[in-house]
């Protein structure tokens, strides 16, 4: 198991395999700062390649390795 899936299944407070805006906001809570869940939703975006609004384990692989 990489680096990066033991941080997704972190951020994953719900264990459904995929990330959240509302699971960015609280990640980004943790991490001392704290973003709308406006900017968390166009941060899922972003990431979101399949368009399912939702950031999945290799989406977020995707991000973490560039
Ligand atoms: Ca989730
Ligand atoms: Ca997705």
């Amino acid at each position: 198991m990489s680096d990066y899936t033991m941080t997704f299944e972190l951020v994953d407070a719900d264990n459904d395999g995929r990330i959240s805006a509302v699971e960015l906001v609280r990640l980004m809570e943790v991490l001392g700062q704290p973003v709308t869940l406006e900017a968390a939703q166009d941060g899922v975006r972003r990431l979101d390649k399949d368009g399912d609004g939702l950031i999945d384990v290799e989406e977020f692989g995707a991000f973490i390795q560039r």
